[in-house]
């Protein structure tokens, strides 16, 4: 069996990662071209977010057909080599399956609308409350309500996300079993991984008014979600103790995630959950201006941390993806410290006990962008809300101001390669575009500097494989009250370790009460980790991970 707790993932958004033959879109001939860059990372695996044949309204997640690869992206012979040559070099590929709602070019949805009734059934659809009102006031998580009228049924479809992502009803066994049909597909490729796309809103309990909120509560960890996983895990990857899995919960709970990847494993190997990525939003509300509150942040990391552990379960430990904007600049200085606090950031999720995942360009220490104009933006959900803003009284500015800072956009701009054309990405016009930082942030640059952020990286997956106690160990919030440290321990058969981070850009002196007797330094991002007694003295944004072997 794969050990999972000892890898690391990484994550590729492939329109955005390498275009190999110049229309501006990155490509899987991109990716091959790029294996061994990942490589030198160290990293086992691969995850791509979907390529399949799609209209791309959000980005391939918006599959039309699930057996095809979007010609955009390249041939199944192309997926064949990359999955070959990713082999050869010791790294697994981990596909995205998007089975909560499909593309409204779906064939399924196609002969739903034509009115054949076996393909209706494919789908929720419900009739309204009264002539122009849908069957309940749920909000569509990309803004507006997430029911579309079609004259035709006088009836309406549910659509949690895009009005283009009609939702699955996996009430029918046949949608369940189509599904089945797609995971055994990609397993007949050899694919040994899948992260499930907001897997637990698959199970929704009752279509009424939410008179406390958007709707959420009627489909988040529903029902029979836990049986829908342990039967698609039972007929498709269960099969095969070498397949990981990891599901993207949206809005969960704990006490479903010690179910969902609990080391007894009927469900799944692990879990993305969100709630510490919710810490600059006021309540659920993403689109304002609060800064970030570091006390909650510390305290829902270590929540889930220790939970978790507690109950056997696994998590997977991350800042960033495709949806978030880049962690430097959220969390970190991106101007006065940026390479001390992105480094920082990257040994924070490194050492918890999880398995981690890198987004593109973060081992980079990649940053958002300096939007000008909304012009710039691509993403459906950012232009959404745009309007919505301003349909609730924001200027344009106001609303621009607040996209700038929220967009998943942030996180989309193309992997900067190195100083030249486009960064490296294309030979043509990028779909969007590059940020202008490319320059001094690129990959080149930073593999011929082992002071860089890059490399830090790349120490971070040595040490995961190297000590035993990080893949393993127990975890122990240390100094839980303190207002600018962020620390822990970890414990595993006679060896400790002892991280200490400083989240700010100035001094602290940190009385830690610990005994720092025989313990070495393993990593910093400064040099010379000043500590004295118990007492740490750190600079801005700084961090050190001790170690000590009994
Ligand atoms: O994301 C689910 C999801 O909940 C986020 O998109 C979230 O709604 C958004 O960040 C809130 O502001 C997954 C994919 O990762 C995302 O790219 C897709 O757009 C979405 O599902 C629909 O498939």
């Amino acid at each position: 069996m794969t050990d999972f707790r000892k890898s690391v993932v990484y994550q590729i958004y492939p329109k955005s990662f390498r275009d190999s033959d110049g229309d501006g879109l990155g490509d899987l001939r991109g990716i091959i071209e790029k294996l061994d860059y990942i490589r030198e990372l160290g990293v086992d695996y691969i995850w791509m977010t979907p390529f399949f044949v799609s209209p791309q309204k959000d980005n391939g997640y918006d599959v039309e057909d699930y057996y095809r690869i979007d010609p955009r992206y390249g041939t199944m012979e192309d997926f064949e080599e990359l999955s070959r040559e990713a082999g050869k070099r010791g790294i697994r590929l981990m596909l995205d399956m998007v089975f909560n709602h499909t593309s409204d070019r779906n064939q399924w949805f196609r002969k739903a609308l034509e009115g054949d009734e076996k393909y209706k059934q494919f789908y929720i659809f419900r009739k309204g409350k009264a002539p122009g009102v849908p069957p309940t006031n749920w909000q569509s998580k990309f803004g507006g309500s997430a029911w579309e009228y079609v004259e035709k049924f006088d009836e309406y479809y549910l659509h949690l996300f895009d009005v283009s992502q009609p939702d699955l009803n996996w009430e029918n066994p046949r949608v369940r079993q189509e599904i089945q049909k797609v995971v055994k597909f990609w397993m007949g490729k050899g694919v040994k991984g899948f992260r499930f796309d907001v897997i637990n809103l698959i199970s929704k309990s009752a279509y009424e008014d939410d008179d406390q909120g958007d709707g959420r509560r009627f489909y988040t960890d529903g029902p029979k979600i836990h049986q829908y996983l342990e039967e698609l895990n039972a007929a498709t990857f269960g099969t095969d103790a070498e397949i990981v899995t990891v599901g993207e919960m949206s809005s969960t709970s704990l006490e479903n995630c010690y179910q969902y990847a609990n080391e007894e494993g009927t469900e799944l190997s692990m879990v993305f959950s969100f709630h510490h990525l919710k810490v600059d939003f006021m309540g659920n509300e993403k689109w304002v201006l609060v800064p970030y509150d570091f006390r909650k942040l510390k305290d829902i990391m270590f929540q889930w941390q220790t939970s978790m552990a507690e109950h056997h379960a696994w998590n997977a430990v991350f800042w960033c993806n495709h949806d978030q904007p880049r962690v430097v600049t959220r969390f970190g200085d991106e101007k006065r410290y940026w390479k001390e606090s992105a480094k920082m950031l990257g040994t924070v999720i490194h050492c918890l006990r999880g398995t981690p995942y890198i987004y593109q360009g973060e081992e980079l220490g990649m940053t958002n962008v300096d939007f000008r104009d909304i012009s710039q933006f691509r993403d459906v959900e950012s232009l959404n809300y745009y309007q919505i803003l301003q349909d609730k009284g924001l200027t344009p500015e106001q609303a621009f101001q607040i996209i700038r800072v929220h967009s998943r956009d942030n996180g989309r701009t193309p992997m900067q390669w190195n100083d030249r054309w486009e960064a490296g990405f294309t030979d043509g016009t990028p779909w969007i575009g590059v940020n202008e930082n490319y320059r001094y942030i690129n990959a080149e640059t930073e593999q011929r500097d082992e002071n860089s952020v890059f490399f830090h990286y790349k120490k971070l997956v040595e040490l995961r494989k190297k000590y035993d106690v990080i893949a393993y160990g127990d975890v122990q919030p240390v100094a839980k009250e303190h207002p600018q440290v962020f620390a822990y321990r970890r414990t595993w058969k006679g060896e400790e370790l002892l991280v200490v981070n400083n989240f700010y850009g100035k001094d602290v002196v940190w009385e830690s009460g610990l005994d720092l007797d025989g313990y070495e330094c393993i990593l910093e991002n400064y040099s010379g980790c000043r500590r004295e007694g118990g007492v740490f003295t750190l600079r801005p944004y700084e961090s050190a991970v001790l170690y000590k072997k009994a």
